[in-house]
């Protein structure tokens, strides 16, 4: 009876997924930066997410991002704290340490993971911002 119970509930729940994640879904589909699909983030996947980000935001190939190159990413005073040679740009050393950073800030619970509930907080905004 329990396990009856218990695969009803399961299957409740399957089916009510789509009906209530549409009204609720953010901006960020979590799936983009969930390549094994355990519905969370982990620190690799975001340093993952965050390199392809870098490359693609560095056209020229030079290895460091400017002001321009990040489009707002990061915002100017930001990059002054997250720039400590201060060479104006971002490279992907320095790119990543902030990925790094904003994933912690992002995982309060400190389990290593950023779940859905996560990322849509502010700081999972600003961590989208730079991985995507
Ligand atoms: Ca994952
Ligand atoms: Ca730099
Ligand atoms: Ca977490």
């Amino acid at each position: 009876m329990a396990f009856r119970l218990s695969s009803a509930v399961l299957l409740a729940a399957l089916v009510a997924v789509p009906a209530y994640a549409a009204p609720t879904t953010t901006k960020v589909d979590i799936a983009a930066f969930d390549p094994d699909k355990d519905g969370t983030i982990d620190l690799k996947e975001a340093l993952a997410a965050g390199s392809a980000a870098f490359d693609k935001l560095d056209p020229d190939k030079d290895g460091t991002l400017d002001a321009k190159e990040l489009k707002g990413r990061v915002s100017e005073a930001d990059l002054k704290k997250l720039d400590p040679d201060n060479d104006g740009t971002l490279d992907k050393k320095e790119y990543l340490a902030a990925v790094e950073a904003q994933f912690k800030a992002t995982d309060p619970d400190n389990d290593g993971t950023i779940d859905a509930k996560e990322l849509a907080s502010p700081a999972g905004s600003a961590l989208v911002n730079l991985i995507r």
